[in-house]
């Protein structure tokens, strides 16, 4: 019999959100053969190991990648294409060194690149550990497309103090900023001088205060930009976002961390009789990340692991996306949080934070702040300062014992975008592409985690205010799931993934995978696809119109599918089951999608359109994504339809027909409960724990049955071991077919 397929809607009015709907738990999610079989990623497998950073560039079409001892440049158009490397090792006298000092040979007495930024037109500047002894080179982009693969000499680099780590496990910020380098580093052989510098170019290197813990305390930096705040470059800052101890938080209890920003202005050249050649601008705030919890406090995430900044049309007011982690004995977890700029730029003008009075305790500031007031850029429109060597030095001083401010960050709407706590993995990096869909914007997160998985979110607008983050998909790109130390973004078509194990690149979206009808297209709801009256394909802002859908409108996504009378049919899969009476089998239903909810139901005869609702009773357990039946018997036969629900819309997705086959008599008798064992090997792996929850409580509802059941068994006798033949075979290979909707949408039932 051909099944027609349904797929009806709960109602285009009045839709809520089902229980179903589970927004940390990504909708789609592929495996990293699936992503290589279906030609959406690309490898470049690199042995090497520790990828630091990946570093586009557009015009020339490269893809430059930092690693230990090697610099490489790859195709940015395909990755796989052959490239071109930089050997550059650490001298074998620092080697030697570096091995006598009792560091480990692999991880450590290595040239771990950490700093690769875009110099100019062309050449990039580059620096690596050199086994303890940093050092730094202008690397002219031709070298690459020598004939043969070059060697970095020692001559050919400068030294690397101020500018990068001697530790490789030393976090480290770079940027370079009008031909400057400024490096958020330790700046020493034993990793105690954490810094923040500015090098290179024709002014004198500049610092922060060394080894005052006011200003920094084992900062592990993050992210080094530069941020216009007016038209007039005079009070451009320059932001260095990291985590530190926080001398604020500590007491008895020992080390705190907290998430900071601090900022320099990018004219300061420091105070004139203190100061001197240090910051006389930097200041910083605190960061806050944070989830309430029920008993009214704030769960917060303080570890800042990755911030991206994007610049939309307006450049002086980028939302900043920075990436958290939390690692304590209560919780440990991820959170996503956003930031304004307006936001960070407010708590710079709020009050200082100091030490004060006979407990010596943190407080408030509350005397007199010196004019201009510290942190304040010098510039034509404050005053008549041409540069802070002119400051006064009450104002010098203020800033030397002030760096705090009381007030801290708080993200947009005070609380993370996205949270990911009970999970295997922790998040570790983050790129945001803003897309154009057919009803607005939408920013994309695309999230590395320490497991080889990028996750695709979006967040939807909310009632109330509050914006809800949905995962589209989760996406395996490593192989042996490493941890992910680099993403970029490419030209909104690519995504470059580092890791030790190489560089992935994965195309952003997919749109023809998420099926070959309207509905499945709008049910993805990825604002990079669209549905354009024939398939799902990539949405061209330019491109007409009229056949529009609303990813942020979830209470109707299927609305324009509808309207338009077209693409209401989905492929559905019709399978056979034959089994023996007293055999096992298992109905399995698989949608790709995690948030669609799975209800089972079985037509009451043959030839009949009524149908009930599967449920769990004795010898038939209804697990998340199929039906178990452990030993089956003859009125276990029929015809079962799986229905989906996804967003208020219902279609089938499986209809099975069960066919269970009475051997002779005697097998029936000797019909054993199957092995444990055998009923696992039915079932889908992630549905065993609800499986085992599930028989369980059967078990105890039901063990006055079964144990008559079995005293029954045993009065039989029986010694035979075997219970007849295994008769489960699955006939046909689930036909596909199509059909409209709306033909049969009568035929299911409108409530479960
Ligand atoms: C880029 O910088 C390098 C190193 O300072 C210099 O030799 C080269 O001439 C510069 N190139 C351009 C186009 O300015
Ligand atoms: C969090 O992780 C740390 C170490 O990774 C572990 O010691 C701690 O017990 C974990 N806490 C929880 C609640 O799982
Ligand atoms: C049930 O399955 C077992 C194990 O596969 C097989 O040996 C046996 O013959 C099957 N019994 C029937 C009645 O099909
Ligand atoms: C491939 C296939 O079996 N197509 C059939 C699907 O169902 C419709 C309507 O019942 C038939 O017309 C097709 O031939």
């Amino acid at each position: 019999m051909r099944r027609i397929l349904s797929i009806t809607f709960a109602s285009l009015l009045a839709i809520t959100l089902t229980g179903a709907w589970r927004p940390s738990q990504p909708r789609l999610q592929f495996t990293h053969s699936e992503l290589v079989r279906s030609g959406r990623l690309m490898i470049l497998p690199l042995s090497a190991g520790d990828l630091n950073s990946l570093l586009p560039d557009e015009d020339g079409r490269r893809l430059y990648i930092s690693m230990k001892d090697y610099l490489l440049s790859a195709s940015l158009d395909d990755v796989t294409q052959p490239h071109r490397k930089i050997y550059w090792p650490a001298s074998p006298e620092r080697i030697q060194d570096c091995l006598m000092a009792g560091k480990d040979p692999q991880l450590e007495c290595a040239n771990f690149l950490r700093v690769l930024e875009p110099y100019n037109q062309t050449h990039l500047y580059a620096c690596g550990t050199g086994a303890f002894n940093p050092r730094c080179a202008y690397i002219p982009t031709r070298l690459f497309l020598m004939a043969e693969d070059q060697t970095l000499q020692h001559e050919q680099t400068e030294s690397g103090k101020g500018k990068c780590p001697y530790d490789p496990h030393q976090k480290t910020a770079t940027a370079i900023i009008d031909g400057e380098l400024y490096a958020g580093i330790t700046s020493d052989f034993m990793s105690r001088d954490s810094a923040f510098f500015r090098s290179l170019g024709e002014r004198h290197v500049i610092r922060t205060e060394q080894y005052e813990p006011t200003w920094l305390q084992e900062a592990e930096f993050v992210r080094v930009a530069m941020m216009k705040e007016s038209d007039n470059e005079e009070d451009d800052k320059v932001y260095l976002f990291f985590t530190e101890r926080a001398q604020e938080a500590e007491g008895p209890a020992g080390k705190v961390l907290y998430a900071r920003v601090a900022r320099v202005c990018k004219n300061d050249i420091g105070g004139q009789r203190s100061l001197v050649n240090k910051w006389s601008t930097f200041q910083k705030a605190r960061m806050i990340c944070s989830v309430p919890r029920p008993d009214g406090l704030q769960t917060h995430f303080d570890q800042l692991q990755d911030i991206f900044i994007h610049h939309g049309k307006d450049e002086r007011n980028p939302l900043i996306y920075g990436l958290f982690t939390t690692t304590s004995d209560v919780l440990n977890g991820s959170a996503v949080c956003v930031y304004r700029m307006q936001d960070i730029i407010r708590a710079f003008k709020g009050n200082f934070y100091h030490r004060e009075g006979p407990q010596y305790k943190w407080a408030e500031f509350t005397g007199r702040v010196p004019y201009p007031r510290p942190g304040t850029c010098p510039s034509s429109t404050y005053g008549s300062f041409r540069s802070t060597r002119e400051y006064p030095d009450d104002v010098i001083f203020f800033s030397r014992t002030h760096p705090l401010l009381q007030e801290v960050v708080r993200p947009v709407d005070s609380r993370p975008l996205l949270i990911r706590v009970g999970v295997d993995y922790k998040l570790t990096r983050i790129v945001v592409d803003r897309v154009e869909a057919v009803d607005g914007q939408y920013d994309v997160l695309f999230i590395g985690t320490d497991s080889g998985l990028v996750l695709k979110s979006i967040h939807l607008p909310k009632e109330q205010g509050q914006s809800q983050e949905v995962t589209l998909e989760q996406l395996q790109v490593f192989k042996h799931k490493s941890p992910v130390t680099a993403l970029t973004l490419s030209k909104k078509k690519w995504l470059f993934v580092g890791s030790a194990e190489g560089v992935s690149q994965l195309a952003l979206y997919q749109c023809d995978l998420y099926g070959q009808v309207c509905a499945e297209c709008c049910l993805a709801r990825d604002p990079y696809c669209n549905w354009d009256g024939h398939a799902c394909s990539p949405y061209m802002p330019v491109a007409r119109r009229r056949n529009t859908r609303h990813v942020g409108d979830y209470r109707n996504p299927l609305t324009e599918c509808v309207r338009q009378g077209a693409g209401l049919e989905v492929q559905s899969e019709e399978k056979e089951i034959v089994v023996a009476v007293g055999n096992s089998t298992y109905l399995e239903c698989l949608p790709n999608s995690h948030h669609a909810k799975v209800t089972w139901f079985k037509q009451i005869g043959e030839n009949s359109l009524e149908q009930y609702e599967v449920t769990s009773r004795d010898q038939l357990v209804v697990i998340d994504r199929g039906i178990l039946i452990p030993r089956a018997e003859l009125n276990h036969g029929g015809i079962y339809h799986c229905q989906l629900e996804e967003h208020g819309f219902r279609w089938t997705a499986v209809t099975i027909r069960l066919s269970v086959w009475s051997p002779s008599r005697h097998t029936i008798a000797d019909s054993t409960q199957p092995r444990h064992q055998e009923v696992m090997s039915l079932i889908h792996h992630r549905d065993l724990e609800h499986y085992c929850k599930e028989l369980g409580k059967q078990r105890h509802e039901h063990k006055k049955t079964r144990e008559k059941e079995q005293a029954q068994e045993r009065k039989r006798g029986d010694r035979q071991k075997h219970g007849g033949e295994r008769g489960e075979k699955e006939r046909g290979r689930g036909r596909k077919n199509r059909s409209k909707m709306g033909s049969s949408a009568s035929r299911f039932p409108r409530s479960a």
